[in-house]
């Protein structure tokens, strides 16, 4: 695969043939001579327990881990099996990382606050949506896991609340891996986005998409349209302008609405299009959590010259007061994310 990742950086000529995760993530290691890899194992770790996941994910019908756990998340939702598991083998293959202070989880309703490293290493807390779209699970419909990776901000010794709710501009990588006909895993560190395929011959990720970009085309609107009736004037509006109107852009564009949003968001930005959960009458806040789902996907949206909007602010911009807090969100092409916000800001106006 003949490709340069960004400007000034090695290109791939060298690297012919297979670019595997593993080779990927230390061609960006060399980058930083300085780095003591601590970061990259995060990365490394994430790619290992997704492939444990995607293992169990693949097996689901033919063992018993399909159906619910019998147990009610932070969330008031039904744990599926897979959502416990997947939470138990991040955790299982993370938590022993020096460069780890604390992991928070959908699944957890406080964070977990790992023992303090003696040589002061654990620079980071982790965030973890483990399996979203579960409610999928049983119909065989893709789900993915959902991960951000941020600095800490106290300096040593157990991690705090404090650590995990920053603004989502303070990430320093984010990413996804979609369990669909294929295994991708998504990610940026902030310099474009890249995607790798499992290739189940080797057991190995292979980059299949470099510098992942939303082509500047509205090919897919995702949305739960039952909701149209508790969504407020702007968003209706925006939605009968892509769905009903004349406007050329909109012309082709299909409603395009699967039950994981990060699937949908994957679609997406493969395709270019916009995905939205507003608030409405049973989520009064929207339903989707800032922290470990709007963030780091809002995160991805911008480095791959997408944005992401709660309607009234930026997606990156919001702090966050709660770690299971949730925000409205439309997020996608730029041109789509800023017509909604012309819509809002028409609405307020008048
Ligand atoms: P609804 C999955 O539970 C999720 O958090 C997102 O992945 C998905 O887009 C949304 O909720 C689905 O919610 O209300 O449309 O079923």
């Amino acid at each position: 695969m003949k490709d340069q990742c960004q400007e000034g950086v090695r290109t791939f000529d060298e690297y012919e043939g297979f670019i595997t995760l593993e080779s990927f993530i230390a061609n960006q290691q060399s980058l930083h001579p300085q780095s003591r890899g601590f970061f990259a194992d995060i990365l490394r770790r994430i790619g290992v327990a997704s492939k444990i996941i995607q293992a169990k994910v693949r097996r689901a019908g033919l063992v018993d881990i399909l159906g619910k756990q019998g147990q009610i998340n932070v969330q008031g939702e039904e744990q599926m099996k897979l959502d416990i598991l997947a939470q138990e083998v991040i955790m299982n293959t993370l938590q022993w990382l020096p460069a780890v202070a604390g992991v928070a989880s959908e699944e957890e309703e406080d964070v977990i606050r790992l023992p303090p490293h003696p040589d002061e290493n654990d620079t980071y807390v982790l965030l973890f949506d483990p399996l979203d779209g579960s409610s999928n699970i049983d119909a065989n419909v893709s789900i993915g896991t959902i991960f951000s990776i941020m600095r800490r901000r106290t300096d040593s010794g157990t991690c705090a609340m404090s650590d995990f709710l920053q603004p989502g501009h303070q990430q320093i990588a984010a990413g996804y891996v979609v369990y669909g006909s294929s295994t991708m895993m998504v990610y940026s560190t902030g310099n474009g986005v890249h995607g790798f395929t499992m290739d189940p011959a080797v057991g190995e990720y292979v980059l299949s998409h470099p510098n992942m970009r939303f082509p500047d085309t509205c090919t897919c609107f995702s949305a739960n349209d039952s909701n149209y009736a508790d969504w407020d004037e702007p968003t209706r509006k925006f939605a009968d302008h892509i769905r009903f109107g004349s406007d050329p852009r909109y012309q082709n564009t299909s409603s395009r609405y699967i039950g994981s949003m990060v699937v949908d968001f994957h679609r997406n930005l493969l395709y270019g299009g916009v995905y939205l959960y507003p608030a409405d009458h049973k989520n009064k806040q929207g339903k989707l959590r800032l922290l470990y789902e709007c963030s780091p996907l809002a995160w991805l949206a911008e480095q791959a010259g997408g944005t992401a909007t709660t309607g009234s602010q930026p997606v990156l911009e919001v702090v966050p007061h709660e770690l299971h807090q949730r925000v409205p969100i439309v997020i996608g092409n730029k041109q789509e994310v800023e017509l909604y916000e012309r819509f809002v800001r028409e609405h307020e106006g008048s």
